[in-house]
């Protein structure tokens, strides 16, 4: 089988690539990724010689067809993908989100390939606190920020190909990833770093808020999942019951690395910032028989502060610069 992967260079798509070249030998992978501020193909140098690299953009058009047609399942991680990013500069989220998968569409649709859409929790806006709900394949979307609007987007696309052309797509919608390989401007690995270089980590707000967090090798399980069994035409969602608030994050980061657990900063808050994420992964549990391997986030969490430490050389060099960003935020 050959699979078109989009954003391999970047953390859940390399991590796919690492799981998919480890566990299956009959699978050849094409990476086509931008190589922008997220992306890096020193995440793949492990697997470089099993793999094809293509630098490209999957907005245009010419080498998304080239590539489609030469695919037998093509897998849509590309995107702009953090929410801090979207508030400050929204166009290249239209563009590489929407126009993006447009583009992937029109191609799958004119060579007849299979396609499996990489979406977000986000998309269904948020939650109260006390609120026992979460969400499922039929909450209806309610889109907070520029990033989750034009994941959104891309998803109506997606079902509105597979309802009008016959394209042969599957939708995912997963929560907060956490693992290697994640770029340090997001959460975890940002707080990680930070306490390497002796800065105390910073919560947005109160800290209240809650992401329901699974590891990246269990979403990429779910998404092999999905591709083998999943129903063409249909939404699953992913998570793995990993609800924890953003001030239980730093305090465990803290105290995994010798530190009191109170030795965090509150800082501005997220314009919109979205209350509290939960996923219902019930159909994906039942219908697909699949199960997150992850059991403890603790462990998990604790295995990334190892990773980090251990890959400096891998981070560091867009340590400074992610910090300069949120230095202009006051964040
Ligand atoms: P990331 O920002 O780490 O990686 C994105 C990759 O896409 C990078 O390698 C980048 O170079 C590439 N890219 C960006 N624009 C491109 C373009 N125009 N053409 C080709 N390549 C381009 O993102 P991530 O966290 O790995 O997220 C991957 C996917 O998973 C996204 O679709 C995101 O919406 C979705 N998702 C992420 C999470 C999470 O917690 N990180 C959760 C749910 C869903
Ligand atoms: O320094 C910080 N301090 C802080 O309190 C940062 C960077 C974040 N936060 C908060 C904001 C969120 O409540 O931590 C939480 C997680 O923040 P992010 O890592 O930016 O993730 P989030 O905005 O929840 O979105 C993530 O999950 C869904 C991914 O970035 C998206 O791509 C995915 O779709």
């Amino acid at each position: 089988m050959r699979v078109l992967v989009t954003g391999g260079a970047g953390f859940i798509g390399a991590n796919f690539v690492h799981q998919t070249v480890r566990e299956r030998p009959d699978v050849h992978v094409t990476v086509l990724d931008a190589l922008t501020y997220a992306g890096d193909e020193a995440s793949l140098a492990d697997v470089a010689d099993a793999i094809t690299f293509v630098r490209g953009d999957v907005a245009d058009a010419e080498v998304v067809d080239r590539l489609v047609a030469d695919a037998d399942l093509v897998v849509h991680f590309a995107a702009e993908s953090h929410n801090d990013n979207s508030l400050s500069d929204p166009w290249p989220f239209v563009q590489t989100n929407v126009i993006g998968t447009f583009t992937l569409l029109e191609a799958v649709r004119r060579h007849g390939v299979r396609y499996h859409h990489i979406s977000t929790d986000e998309v269904y806006g948020d939650l109260e606190l006390d609120d026992p709900a979460k969400f499922t394949d039929q909450t209806p979307y309610n889109p907070s920020s520029p990033y989750s609007s034009t994941k959104a987007s891309s998803d109506l696309l997606v079902r509105a190909w597979v309802r009008s052309f016959g394209v042969q797509a599957t939708i995912s919608n997963c929560s907060n990833n956490y693992g290697p390989y994640q770029h340090v401007e997001k959460f975890i690995p940002r707080q990680i770093t930070n306490l390497v270089d002796g800065v105390r980590p910073k919560l947005y707000g109160t800290g209240q808020n809650v992401r329901d967090w699974i590891h990246v090798e269990d979403h990429n399980t779910a998404v092999w999942a999905i591709v083998e069994r999943g129903e063409i035409g249909q939404t699953y969602l992913i998570g793995a019951d990993g609800e924890v608030d953003n001030k239980t994050v730093v305090e465990t980061l803290l105290e995994l690395m010798g530190q009191d657990r109170d030795a965090y900063d509150l800082v501005s808050d997220r314009p919109g910032h979205d209350l509290r994420y939960a996923i219902d992964a019930t159909r994906l549990r039942t219908e697909l028989g699949w199960r997150p391997q992850y059991g403890s986030f603790r462990d998990g969490l604790a295995a990334t502060v190892e990773w980090y430490r251990a890959n400096e050389a891998w981070w560091r060099p867009r340590k400074d610069a992610t910090e300069a960003k949120y230095a202009t935020l006051g964040r």
